[in-house]
């Protein structure tokens, strides 16, 4: 009998070799990437730190599988396995959030947003969403993104005397357009959103009200926001911010007959395959959401941000809405002077990651800004505490106050990065 050759259609190691072995140049960059996020303090407050175990499921075997449709009634075979894997994300999102129904397939939060529209709008109908310099979000009606180019739509903003969201303004561009769906929820707004209120002008005006939770379903799941869960006919949100878990997005609602038409959105209207490997990250983010320890992680999410919050506020530096409910601290930089561009750029060098943000009424360019956008979830869950962030405040406004004629102070900067570098060794990851 012939003995039929081994041909290797790989190379050698294809399926053994870690990333170091087989792909040096990469596995470098990621090294390096792992450092930077060790050697900073993470303040984005859209960013977080998954669990290994969300890693390991978010980079396992799951990536390799084609699963079109959903549980029980894909287009594909050998679906068995990520059936369960993707019932299981669902059944621990229903429990977290208290829902009837959810699809856990969206790729994105923008992509959520997007399948809500495609299964209730039709191009050219009206929307009503928070302005992105209020502290609303690119996909709530912007107008240079397919939400304010496909729909009429229309933005409401916040009182400029307290900066919280001006209903009456929500209530009279209803009157006026009559929307078909009111948005809740945005990327930069740091207080509870007064759910029911919506949920009223929602129902005088006839409209649907779709509540996006991106920012803060950590901290709804956490119990320590209000839910818009029992208020919204639909709730979309992010799986990766304060909910930690793998990265991408979700759609909750308690109205089957919204559900069935969401499914059909996601599925086949908007997109392909689901991404298996990144729902098992889900369902393992969920899991840990369900624990206790969660809980207190968000409660210290809050506590922390406040005192993030006082102490800025203890140095002279100006915050929107003159605090925070949540894991939020948008600074205003006005009175000091200084561009949220050039404040981000001097915190980065320094060790600490922010993004510059438009304040409401921000008369500058999106791209300059004139505040920027501190968040705890991600130093939080490396185990930062209150008078960590106390110390945080300091440093922060250290290097806000030192700026010369829009000059940042060199020296300042070295030494609050020699004052990071000991924090972040106290705290490490992964
Ligand atoms: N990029 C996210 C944020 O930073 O809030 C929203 O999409």
């Amino acid at each position: 009998m012939n003995e039929q050759k081994k041909i290797l259609f790989y190379e050698e190691g294809f399926f053994e070799k870690n990333i170091e072995e087989y792909d040096p140049i990469l596995s470098s960059y990621l090294d390096e990437e792992k450092k930077r996020q060790q050697d900073q303090i993470e303040m984005i407050a859209s960013e977080n730190f998954v669990s290994k175990a969300v890693l390991q499921a978010q980079g396992s075997v799951l990536t390799n599988k084609y699963a079109e449709g959903y549980p029980g009634k894909r287009y594909y075979g050998g679906c068995d396995v990520v059936d369960k894997v993707e019932n299981l994300a669902i059944d621990r999102a229903r429990k977290l959030f208290d829902v009837k129904f959810v699809n856990v397939q969206p790729h994105s939060g923008a992509q959520a947003n997007q399948a809500v529209f495609l299964a209730l709008l039709k191009p050219g109908d009206t929307i009503l969403g928070m302005s992105l310099d209020a502290g609303g979000h690119l996909t709530h009606g912007a107008k240079p993104n397919l939400s304010g180019k496909w729909f009429n739509s229309i933005q409401y903003g916040l009182n400029k005397s307290d900066s919280l969201i001006n209903f009456n303004e929500v209530e009279n561009l209803c009157k006026l357009h009559k929307p078909k769906i009111i948005i809740a929820g945005g990327s930069a707004y740091s207080r509870f959103i007064d759910f029911k209120r919506f949920r009223d002008i929602s129902d005088k005006y006839n409209c649907l009200l779709l509540v996006d939770m991106a920012h803060f379903s950590g901290l709804v799941a956490g119990k320590v926001h209000p839910s818009p869960i029992p208020y919204a006919d639909i709730v979309t949100t992010t799986t990766h911010k304060t909910l930690r878990s793998g990265r991408g997005g979700m759609i909750m609602t308690n109205n089957d007959e919204l559900f069935k038409k969401i499914n059909s959105a996601v599925f086949p209207g908007l997109q392909g395959g689901p991404l298996m490997h990144v729902i098992a990250g889900k369902a393992a983010g969920f899991g840990e959401a369900l624990k206790d320890e969660f809980k207190n992680y968000t409660a210290n999410i809050v506590k922390n941000a406040k005192a993030l919050s006082n102490t800025l506020t203890q140095r002279g530096i100006n915050i929107v809405s003159g605090g925070t409910d949540n894991h939020i601290v948008l600074v205003d930089l006005r009175n000091k002077g200084i561009t949220g561009l050039i404040c981000e750029e001097a915190l980065e060098r320094a060790g600490i990651t922010c993004n510059k943000n438009g304040i409401p009424f921000d008369t500058t360019p999106p791209s300059i800004t004139s505040g920027i956008r501190l968040g705890t979830s991600a130093a939080t869950t490396r185990g930062l505490i209150e008078e960590d962030f106390i110390i945080l405040g300091n440093l922060i406004a250290d290097i806000i106050s030192n700026f010369k004629d829009n000059i940042p102070d060199i020296k300042t900067e070295r030494v609050v990065k020699s004052k990071i570098v000991n924090i972040c060794k106290k705290y490490p990851i992964y």
